[in-house]
C-alpha cells in the first residue's frame, strides 16, 4: 500500500515535470493574447500575394494589405504560412483568427465564414507548358491535369473535369502544381488568374490556355458569430487604404504597373543573384539554421517527454497487475499504430474543432512526439525488462526482495544495458520524424527548405543543403551515442 502510494507521487511528480517543460518552452501566447494580437493564415507561395524573399522574409500584396489594416484599426496581426488548404482548416479548428490568403469570395465559403467586403478581381484560369500542344481546354481530353487542394478553382475544374474529359490530381501548393506541369507530368493545372499571370511573367515556363469563367474578389475570413468586431475592423481597414491610396501603393509596390516588365523588375530584386551552391548557402543560412534550431528544440523536449512518458508505460507493462499491463499495451497498440502525421493534424486541427480552445502548434508537435515516441519507447523498455532471465526476478524475490525493488536492484540494471541501444536510435528516429511536423505548419528545417524553394525554385541544391544538414546532425548523435554506449560497458 505504501508503496503504491509512493508510486502515484512518482507519477504525479513527473507529470507534473512533463506540464513544466513544454511550457516552458511553448511560445509566450498569453502575453501577446493582452496585447490583442490576431493570427492570421496566408498562403505558403502565393505571388504576388504572399511569398518569401531572398532574405526569406515573406512579402506580397496580402502580407502587407493586413499589416496597413492592422495599423488603421489599432491592433497587432501575426501572420503564419501554414498553406491554404492547412489555413482554412486551422480557422475552422478556431486555431487562428482569420485567413488571408488570395481567398476566392464564395457562396460556399460566405457560408461556412465571415467573408471580408472585396480587396482584389480573380477568376480561374489554366495553364499548360510552355510551347505544348495544348492550347485550350478542348486539348485535355484523356489528360490528367494538376489541381491545389480546397480552392476554388480546384472546384472550378472538378466542375467542368466530366465536360473536358480529363483527370485530376491534388497538390498543396501552387509551386508544385506549376513544376509538375512544367516538367511535363501534368498536361495543365488550374489557378487564379493574378497569381499565374505573375508566375508566367516572373520565368515559370507556363502559358495560359483559358479566361476566367467567372470574374470573383478575394477577400478576408474570419470565423462566424465572433463578438469581438473584429471583422467590423477589417472592412473599415480596407475601406481606408483604398481611400487613402495606401492599397494602390501595395498593388504598385510588387506589379509595378502592371505590364510583365514591370512585374518582372519588381520581382527580381526580391530573388537572390548569386545561384551557386555557396552563394545560395550563404544567403539562406541564416534561414537554415533558423530551421535547424527548431529541429533540434523539437527533437531535445519532444525525446526528453517521449523518455518519460515510455519508461513509465513500458513499466505498467511489465509490473504483475492485468490492468496496469492492459494500458501499456493498449497505449502502445493505438500510437505505435497510428501515423505520425494522422496524429499530428488530429491533435492540432482535431481536437481544437472539438474542444474550440486552441493548442499551439510546437505544443501539438510535442504531444505528437511524446505520444508517438513514447509508444516506441514503452516498446522497447517493456521488451528490454521482459529479456532479463525470469530466474533473475524469482531469485531476487526468493530473497526476500519486494517486487518494486527487485525490479529497481537486480532488472532495471540489466535491462537497462539492453536497451541503450534503442534509446539511440529512438532519439535519431525523433529528430528526422520533426520533418513531418512541417504538416502543422512548424517552421523546422524541412518546412524552412519547402519556402525556400517555393521561392527561388532551386530545389536540387536546397535540398541537397537541407538533406547535409541532417545527416550531419545525425553522424553527431551517432558519434555521441557510440561514445556514450563505450563508456556504460566498461
Ligand atoms: N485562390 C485560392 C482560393 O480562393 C486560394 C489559394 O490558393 N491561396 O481558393
Amino acid at each position: 500500500m505504501r508503496l503504491s502510494m509512493k508510486r502515484k507521487h512518482i507519477i504525479t511528480l513527473l507529470i507534473l515535470g512533463i506540464i513544466a517543460i513544454i511550457g516552458a518552452f511553448a511560445p509566450q501566447t498569453t502575453a501577446a493574447a493582452k496585447e490583442k494580437t490576431y493570427t492570421f493564415g496566408t498562403d505558403v507561395t502565393y505571388a504576388p500575394f504572399e511569398f518569401a524573399n531572398k532574405k526569406n522574409v515573406y512579402v506580397g500584396i496580402d502580407i502587407d494589405l493586413m499589416r496597413a489594416i492592422a495599423k488603421e484599426e489599432g491592433f497587432k496581426v501575426n501572420l503564419k504560412q501554414l498553406g491554404f488548404n492547412s489555413a482554412v482548416q486551422a480557422l475552422e479548428a478556431k486555431q487562428i483568427d482569420g485567413v488571408i490568403a488570395g481567398m476566392t469570395i464564395t457562396p460556399e465559403r460566405q457560408q461556412k465564414f465571415d467573408m471580408s467586403d472585396p480587396y482584389y478581381p480573380t477568376g480561374p484560369v489554366a495553364a499548360a507548358e510552355k510551347g505544348s500542344k495544348v492550347k485550350s481546354l478542348k486539348d485535355l481530353r484523356g489528360k490528367r491535369v494538376a489541381i491545389k487542394t480546397g480552392t476554388a478553382a480546384a472546384d472550378y475544374a472538378n466542375s467542368i473535369k466530366k465536360k473536358y474529359g480529363f483527370t485530376t490530381v491534388t497538390f498543396d501548393d501552387s509551386d508544385n502544381m506549376y513544376q509538375d506541369v512544367a516538367s511535363g507530368n501534368s498536361a495543365a493545372c488550374f489557378d487564379d488568374q493574378p497569381v499565374l499571370q505573375y508566375a508566367i511573367a516572373t520565368g515559370v515556363k507556363l502559358h495560359l490556355i483559358s479566361k476566367p469563367s467567372t470574374m470573383k474578389y478575394y477577400g478576408i475570413a474570419v470565423n462566424k458569430g465572433r463578438n469581438d468586431g473584429l471583422m467590423k475592423k477589417i472592412n473599415a481597414g480596407i475601406k481606408k487604404v483604398k481611400a487613402d491610396g495606401t492599397y494602390d501603393k501595395i498593388v504598385a509596390k510588387y506589379l509595378g504597373n502592371g505590364t510583365v516588365k514591370a512585374q518582372q523588375k519588381k520581382n527580381a530584386k526580391t530573388q537572390e543573384t548569386n545561384r551557386s551552391f555557396v552563394g545560395l548557402l550563404k544567403s539562406n543560412w541564416g534561414t537554415l539554421m533558423g530551421g535547424l534550431g527548431e529541429t533540434i528544440e523539437l527533437t531535445v523536449v519532444g525525446i526528453i517527454c517521449a523518455t518519460i512518458i515510455g519508461v513509465l508505460i513500458g513499466l505498467l507493462g511489465v509490473m504483475p497487475n492485468k490492468f496496469a499491463q492492459g494500458v501499456a499495451t493498449t497505449f502502445i497498440y493505438i500510437f505505435r499504430g497510428l501515423p505520425l502525421m494522422v496524429l499530428a493534424l488530429f491533435i492540432y486541427t482535431g481536437i481544437p474543432s472539438l474542444t474550440g480552445s486552441k493548442i499551439p502548434a510546437f505544443i501539438a508537435g510535442i504531444i505528437t512526439l511524446t505520444l508517438n515516441e513514447g509508444a516506441y519507447t514503452a516498446a522497447f523498455v517493456k521488451g528490454g525488462i521482459e529479456a532479463v532471465d525470469d530466474g533473475q526476478m524469482e531469485a531476487a524475490r526468493s530473497l526476500g526482495l519486494p517486487w518494486g525493488k527487485s525490479m529497481r536492484r537486480v532488472i532495471l540494471p540489466q535491462g537497462l544495458r539492453i536497451m541503450v541501444p534503442s534509446f539511440i536510435n529512438q532519439l535519431i528516429i525523433t529528430l528526422k520524424d520533426t520533418s513531418i511536423l512541417s504538416i502543422i505548419g512548424l517552421l523546422e528545417l524541412t518546412q524552412t527548405g519547402k519556402i525556400i524553394i517555393a521561392r527561388n525554385m532551386e530545389g536540387f541544391k536546397i535540398w541537397t543543403m537541407v538533406a547535409l544538414i541532417y545527416l550531419i546532425i545525425i553522424t553527431v548523435l551517432t558519434w555521441l551515442s557510440n561514445w556514450v554506449q563505450k563508456h556504460m560497458q566498461a
